[in-house]
């Protein structure tokens, strides 16, 4: 008898033992996966930082920048101005509301801070080896898609800018182009500007013209927006004039099968208030004055596709 009584408490001990723990590796194991929590880590390029965000469980992000700017992206790329200490916290949300933060410093008070590299720099030589050094975050590129049969010309575009300059790449086919069109969407919002034909989700405030002939130099032409009936009439005012030297570009280097590139730039003072994040279409028009060339190329099946978007610092 009293080794029945004995076993049977043993017994219920092991049940009882067996719940606890149950209980104790099942609940917390729950919470800790929905908890939200925050991380992070970034690259530095100069003042130019890429942030990447390393959290768990998050339903937003909210970050603060240490020097009064904030943004809402997963992972932003952020510019500072001046080669200070900051300090950067990403906050994020998870289930329920709850909240979780990281803070990291950024120092550039050296001025040269790890892994750092030069600003956009680009040369106008006609040696294109300059655009191989533009970090992925800040470079735009288009080609020409394969199925594109009519509008031709245009074969590569590719886009960066810095502090002075919006820089352009050009790859064409010389005997098709006489003219290239540079669509700005200065504030990558289709609220305002032009809409076009040509591209999706943009409205593009200026229009830069340049000619490979010397009398067909750059004109930039603004877009108004008090004619234009919500973006879609043609409604360009001629702002500058060719010898404001808006774009300056290199000698046209020419390859096989007709094939040219170039390289230029456009002075970015002659675009007021230009965001930091902006679209651009490029257009190429034959000496007849018709299109010969569009990129982005449109979709397969006709449709529009979205215009390049570059960051700006
Ligand atoms: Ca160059
Ligand atoms: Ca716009």
């Amino acid at each position: 008898m009293k080794n029945i009584i004995l076993i049977s408490k043993l017994l219920l001990l092991t049940v009882v033992s067996f719940t606890i723990s149950s209980c104790s590796d099942d609940e917390p194991i729950q919470i800790a996966l929905y908890l939200p929590i925050a991380d992070f880590s970034h690259e530095d390029f100069d003042k130019k930082i890429v942030f990447t965000d390393k959290s768990e469980n998050a339903d937003s992000y909210y970050w603060t920048f240490g020097d009064g700017e904030t943004s809402t992206e997963q992972n932003p790329t952020h510019f500072y101005r001046t080669n200070k200490k900051f300090t950067a916290e990403l906050t994020i949300r998870g289930e329920k509301g709850k909240t979780s933060s990281k803070k990291m410093i950024i120092d550039l008070s050296d001025g040269n801070s790890p892994g750092g590299t030069e600003d956009v720099k680009i040369t106008l030589d006609g040696n294109f080896s300059d655009w191989l050094a533009v970090p992925a975050s800040m470079l735009a590129t288009s080609k020409i898609a394969s199925y594109v049969t009519d509008l031709v010309s245009l074969k590569e575009v590719k886009l960066c800018g810095n502090e002075d300059y919006l820089f352009f790449y050009i790859k064409a086919d010389g005997t098709k182009f006489n003219v290239v069109q540079f669509y700005i969407d200065k504030d990558n919002s289709e609220e305002s500007g032009f809409l076009g034909w040509s591209w999706a989700n943009m409205g593009a405030e200026f229009l830069f013209e340049g000619g490979k002939a010397e009398n067909l130099a750059p004109t930039v032409f603004e877009y108004d927006d008090a004619k234009g009936n919500g973006g879609t009439e043609w409604a360009w005012i001629e702002r500058y004039k060719p010898d404001s030297k808006a774009i300056e570009i290199s000698n046209f280097v020419a390859g096989e099968n007709n094939i040219v590139e170039v390289e230029g730039r456009i002075i970015r003072s002659f675009i007021p208030n230009l965001g930091r994040t902006i679209k651009v279409g490029v257009v190429g028009v034959n000496a007849e004055w018709a299109q010969s060339g569009l990129l982005p190329s449109k979709l397969e099946d006709g449709g529009l596709n979205q215009a390049m978007t570059v960051k700006l610092p």
